[in-house]
């Protein structure tokens, strides 16, 4: 399914009056709002092929229907989320949960929708049909060599996927690690995790980049072998310049400071990318901005102001990248919400007076510099996120339109209402 492009300019022209009285009104206050909606226009967000169906659970999988059943299907999808709001033209594959059989034809339908490959994913955190050795004790870290080669080539083999489809960067997850005291030698764990990721790093073709990404737990419950962002950077700096740090949000312990996290790992130059999506309790993967806005808001504080400062551009310089799944939401209708937030904490990101609070820094005036930052975090900068959809040709109201075009509907009656998509 495509939408037509009457169909997006009938809402906007519904919506017009009321967007530009809001925009014109918000404009009026804001410094530099026409170079803001540049930065918006340019600022694309990975949306992972693994979010498309209900998931995200360990118990049931409740489908709304008309799920991808294929990856052909799920770039459908998310040709549809970008003509909706623009900002979603990257897709990032899981294998093999998605399997690009024929590269050359994958390649080409992703450009019809505007598509760009992200970030490639490994998956040995499960066992696939017909493997040979078991993930049960973990893949990268195995006591067996004989399974850490396996586990080895099959990042070697995800690589080679993403080569052929022009992706640029592979990230590793591991669920390695142990679930009781005395099951695992740590150092030889960290040992054999790094030798490798040596070999997988020796694989990587010379203008990509390998995410290790960190998580604090689960599956496993006692140790994870890459459990923290120390542990990650330990790896990334002993593998070499096109090794980065990458950073989920729902990895961390309760309470972590990320946004800390995060401005280190800047300051180091291996921060690699981001997993977005939000918890409450642990890896809950609900949709961004959801439960911890103002949380999001200080990450891309510090995103701003250290990339800024590094001279990065705020659109390449990072892997930007959803990792949610949901069980109970329309998992297009929950796409749009993420991506929204995400524009809107980047956006009042760019809001904060820089100047201002450095030098109520130095001032140690404590109150000001919560001014300062709360007076960004408390504007209301939809109107300027719509104003970039707007000059995009995307929909002011994407999440609207989506249910006045009755698009779940139409995926429904097209693919059938028991449907299920690869993913967790
Ligand atoms: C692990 C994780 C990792 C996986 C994805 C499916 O919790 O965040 O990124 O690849 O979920
Ligand atoms: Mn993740
Ligand atoms: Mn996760």
């Amino acid at each position: 399914m495509r939408l037509e492009k009457y169909q997006i300019d009938e809402h906007n022209d519904k919506l017009a009056q009321q967007h530009k009285r809001k925009f014109e009104f918000l404009a009026q206050d804001v410094q530099g709002v026409e170079e803001i909606i540049q930065k918006l226009i340019k600022f694309q967000i990975a949306i992972p092929s693994w979010a498309l169906g209900t998931g995200g659970t360990r118990f049931g999988r409740f489908s709304g229907g008309g799920e991808p059943r294929n990856l052909e299907e799920k770039m459908e999808d998310i040709g549809l989320l970008h003509q909706l709001n623009q900002s979603s033209g990257a897709i990032s594959l899981h294998i093999p949960w998605d399997i690009p059989e024929n590269a050359a034809s994958v390649k080409a339908l992703a450009a019809q929708y505007g598509l760009k490959f992200d970030a490639v994913n490994s998956n040995t955190f499960q066992d696939q049909p017909n493997q040979q050795h078991s993930y049960k004790f973990g893949s990268l870290q195995h006591v067996d060599k004989a399974v850490r080669k396996q586990a080895i080539e099959h990042n070697i083999e995800v690589i080679r996927h993403g080569v052929e489809l022009g992706s640029d960067s592979l990230t590793v997850w591991l669920a390695d690690g142990s679930s009781f005291p005395g099951q695992l030698n740590f150092r030889n764990a960290f040992n054999n995790t790094l030798e490798s990721l040596q070999e997988i790093y020796a694989a990587l073709p010379d203008n990509w980049k390998v995410f290790v990404e960190y998580k604090a737990f689960e599956p496993n419950f006692y140790s994870m072998s890459v459990g923290d962002w120390g542990q990650s950077l330990l790896y990334a700096n002993k593998l070499g310049s096109k090794a980065y740090t990458l950073v989920d949000l729902g990895h961390h312990l309760p309470n972590a400071n990320i946004e800390q996290i995060v401005a280190l790992l800047l300051n180091e130059g291996k921060l690699g990318g981001f997993h977005f999506n939000d918890s409450k309790y642990g890896d809950d993967d609900l949709t961004t901005g959801s439960i911890k806005p103002y949380q999001l808001f200080l990450i891309f504080n510090e995103l701003v102001e250290g990339m800024d400062a590094k001279g990065m551009d705020h659109a390449t310089g990072l892997g930007w990248m959803i990792d949610a799944s949901h069980n109970i939401k329309d998992p297009l209708e929950d796409l749009l919400q993420s991506v929204e937030a995400i524009m809107m904490a980047y956006t009042q990101a760019l809001l904060v007076d820089k100047k201002a609070l450095e030098q109520a820094r130095l001032e140690n005036d404590v109150v000001r510099c919560q001014e300062i930052l709360q007076h960004a975090f408390r504007t209301d900068v939809r109107a300027i996120v719509a104003e970039a959809r707007l000059r995009s040709n995307a929909a002011l109201n994407p999440v609207q339109l989506y249910r006045d075009l009755k698009v779940r509907e139409s995926l429904v009656a097209g693919r059938g209402q028991k449907t299920v998509a690869t993913g967790l």
